[in-house]
C-alpha cells in the first residue's frame, strides 16, 4: 500500500443528516461543500460519503436506482462536480460507496429482469424455482426480518434479497452484469473520484447451491449470510475487478466485509493478491450481541473488545479502525460513558482507536460526543430495520417497553440523527422539518460549543489526529499488547526501529491502578497526549488512573 493510503485519515460523511442547504429537511451536497473547511480542520484528509445515488431510500439510499445519476434529494451532478474539485483544492481525496452485492428493485435492471427468464437482464439477479409447493426455494431470512425470497409471477420464480425485498442481490456470475458495474466504477474515477467503500463485498459470490441454514438466535429463518459470506469465487471477482479496474487508478478500496475473520480477510488484502486494500471487520461489533443477535440487552466485556482487537492487530497486515459508522450506535453511549465522562470517556475511545496499526475512521458526530437517542416510541425511528425487528421482538412475547429498550440500545437511527453544529432551531441542520428527529441534547452538544471550548472532544480529536499523521510509529509501528488481562485497562504499544509509543486507557468510571512493564518504564518516555489536563508527564512504574484517562507516551 503506498504512502498517501496509509497515512490516510478517514470521515464518514452521512450526507442526509449533514447539513441541509436548501430547508427541505435532507442533508445535501451542498450541506458537505458548505462545511469542507470543518472537516478539513479536523485533520482527515479522505471524506467517505454514503450513497447519493438516486434512490428510492427504502434503505436510505443503499438501494440504488441508477449508479450514475445524482438522486436530486441531494442536488445535481454539477453540484456533486463542483465537490469533488473542491475537495481536491483542498487536500482532501473523495471515496464513495459502490452498493454492488445489490441494488434496487426500481433500477432499470431489475424491471427488466423479472418480466421474463429470456431477455437481456433476466440473469443479473438470482432466481431460483420454487419449492413443489410452490414455498421459498430454502429458509434463509434477510438481514432486516422475514424470508430472504421474494416471488414474482411473471417468472414463477422467487429472487434472492439478502436485505430488503427492495434490494434484490445482484448475481455475480453473469459476466455482462459484472462488465456493467466495471463501466459503472469506470465512470466515477474517470471523474476523478479517489477510491470505493464496498458495501457487503463479502456477499457479491453466493453459494453453487442453496441450502437452509441452522436457525439461531431464536429467528425464524435461517442466517441471510449462510452460504453467501465469503463465497466460492469471492476472490476470483475482486481480483478480475482490480485487474480491469482499480489497478489502472490511484485509488483506495475499502471492502466491508460482515461475517469475515481475520484469516480470510487476510485474502482481501494480501498485496500479492491484487484485491482491495483494506477491509472493515465486523467481530468487535459483536461483543454485545446476545439471544436475539444484535438488538439484544447485553453490555459489552472489555476483554471481549480487546481480545478482539488484539486478534484482528495480529492476524491482518492492515486494518480498517472503527468504532462506530451509521449502522452502528454511537460509540460513547456504547463503549464509554454518555453521561458523567462523556468527554473523557469520547477522548479515551478515540484514543485507543486511532493510534491502532491501520486506517482510523471517523464518524460525522463522533468527533463532538454525540450520543445515542432517547427516542420516546417507535414511530420516531426511520429505519426498516428498527420497525421490523420492533415487531419480531414483540411477536417473542416481549413487552412494548422492553422491546424498545433494545431497539433504543442498538438502533441504526442513533447514528442518524442531524449533525448538531449549534444550539439554535434544529441545531443549525436544518431551518426546514428534518427527515429524523434531532438528539434532544443539541442545545448542550453541538459543534458551535466544541469550536469554542479548548478542552473539547473535537480539539482532542485534532490533537490525536495530528499525532497519527506526524509520527511514523503510529502508522508503521508494530501493534502490541501490554494489558493481556487486566479488567479495566486496554494498553498497548507500537514499535518502530528505536521508538515506541504507550497508549493506555482505561474504561472505568473508577479510580484504577495499572501497573507498566519495567522494561517500558526503563525507556523513559513523557506524555505526548492525555484527555486530563494533569495528567502524569513522565511514564513510571503505577499509574493511578482516573476514570476513562487516557494517555500516550513516547520516548
Ligand atoms: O449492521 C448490520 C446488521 O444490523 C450489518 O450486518 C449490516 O447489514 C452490514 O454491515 C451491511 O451494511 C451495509 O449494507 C446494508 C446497508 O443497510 C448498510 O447501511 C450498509 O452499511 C445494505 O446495503
Ligand atoms: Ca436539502
Amino acid at each position: 500500500m503506498n504512502n498517501w493510503k496509509k497515512k490516510g485519515i478517514v470521515y464518514e460523511v452521512y450526507p442526509q443528516s449533514f447539513k441541509d442547504t436548501n430547508n427541505d429537511g435532507i442533508g445535501d451536497i451542498n450541506g458537505v461543500i458548505e462545511k469542507l473547511d470543518y472537516i478539513k480542520n479536523l485533520g482527515v484528509n479522505i471524506i467517505w460519503l454514503t450513497p447519493i445515488f438516486k434512490s428510492p431510500m427504502v434503505d436510505n439510499g443503499y438501494d440504488i436506482a441508477d449508479y450514475e445519476a445524482i438522486n436530486p434529494v441531494y442536488g445535481t451532478m454539477e453540484d456533486f462536480d463542483k465537490l469533488l474539485k473542491l475537495c481536491h483544492e483542498k487536500g482532501l481525496k473523495l471515496v464513495m460507496d459502490l452498493v454492488v452485492n445489490h441494488n434496487s428493485d426500481q433500477s432499470k435492471w431489475f424491471q427488466e429482469s423479472k418480466k421474463s427468464r429470456d431477455n437481456k437482464y433476466s440473469n443479473y439477479y438470482i432466481w431460483e424455482d420454487p419449492k413443489a409447493d410452490g414455498s421459498a426455494p430454502t429458509n434463509l431470512g434477510s438481514t432486516f426480518g422475514g424470508s430472504a425470497w421474494e416471488y414474482v409471477p411473471e417468472r414463477d420464480q422467487y429472487y434472492l434479497h439478502l436485505f430488503a425485498k427492495e434490494q434484490p442481490d445482484l448475481n455475480w456470475r453473469c459476466e455482462a452484469m459484472r462488465q456493467d458495474i466495471y463501466k459503472t466504477m469506470r465512470f466515477w474515477l474517470n471523474k476523478g473520484v479517489d477510491g470505493f467503500r464496498m458495501d457487503s463485498i463479502s456477499f457479491i459470490s453466493k453459494p453453487e447451491k442453496f441450502e437452509d441454514a441452522p436457525l439461531e438466535d431464536n429467528k425464524e429463518y435461517g442466517s441471510y449470510y449462510y452460504g453467501s459470506s465469503n463465497g466460492p469465487k469471492l476472490h476470483e471477482y475482486l481480483h478480475e475487478m482490480n485487474r480491469e479496474v482499480m489497478s489502472k487508478y490511484d485509488v483506495i478500496t475499502i471492502g466491508e466485509t460482515p461475517h469475515t475473520t481475520a484469516a480470510q480477510a487476510e485474502k482481501y488484502i494480501a498485496q500479492e493478491r491484487q484485491e482491495l486494500d483494506m477491509v472493515f471487520q465486523f467481530e468487535h461489533m459483536h461483543v454485545d450481541y446476545g439471544e436475539y443477535g444484535r438488538y439484544s440487552d447485553v453490555t459489552f466485556k472489555l476483554s471481549d473488545l480487546r481480545d478482539s482487537i488484539i486478534r484482528w492487530q495480529k492476524d491482518l497486515s492492515w486494518n480498517s479502525n472503527y468504532l462506530g459508522n451509521h449502522d452502528q450506535p454511537r460509540l460513547v453511549s456504547r463503549f464509554g460513558n454518555d453521561e458523567k465522562y462523556r468527554k473523557e470517556s469520547a477522548k479515551m475511545l478515540a484514543m485507543i482507536t486511532v493510534l491502532q496499526k491501520g486506517t482510523p475512521f471517523v464518524f460525522q458526530g463522533d468527533e463532538i460526543g454525540m450520543t445515542n437517542v432517547d427516542f420516546k416510541n417507535i414511530d420516531e425511528f426511520k429505519d426498516l430495520e428498527a420497525h421490523n425487528t420492533y415487531e419480531f421482538l414483540k411477536n417473542k412475547g416481549l413487552s412494548d417497553e422492553k422491546a424498545l429498550e433494545m431497539i433504543k440500545r442498538k438502533s441504526r437511527d442513533n447514528s442518524r440523527t442531524p449533525m448538531q453544529w449549534n444550539d439554535s432551531k434544529n441545531g443549525g441542520f436544518s431551518e426546514g422539518n428534518p427527515w429524523i428527529k434531532l438528539n434532544d441534547n443539541y442545545d448542550s452538544i453541538n459543534v458551535r460549543e466544541s469550536l469554542d471550548d479548548k478542552d473539547s472532544i473535537y480539539h482532542f480529536y485534532q490533537k490525536l489526529l495530528q499525532l497519527r499523521t506526524n509520527s511514523d510509529v503510529a502508522t508503521d509501528g508494530d501493534f502490541k499488547i501490554v494489558s493481556l488481562s487486566d479488567s479495566d485497562v486496554f494498553a498497548y504499544t507500537r514499535k518502530l526501529n528505536n521508538k515506541t509509543m504507550l497508549v493506555v486507557g482505561s474504561f472505568s468510571d473508577k479510580k484504577v491502578k495499572f501497573e507498566v512493564p519495567e522494561s517500558l518504564v526503563s525507556m523513559g518516555s513523557s506524555k505526548v497526549l492525555s484527555n486530563y489536563r494533569d495528567s502524569i508527564r513522565e511514564l513510571s512504574n503505577i499509574l493511578y488512573l482516573r476514570p476513562y484517562e487516557g494517555i500516550v507516551f513516547m520516548n
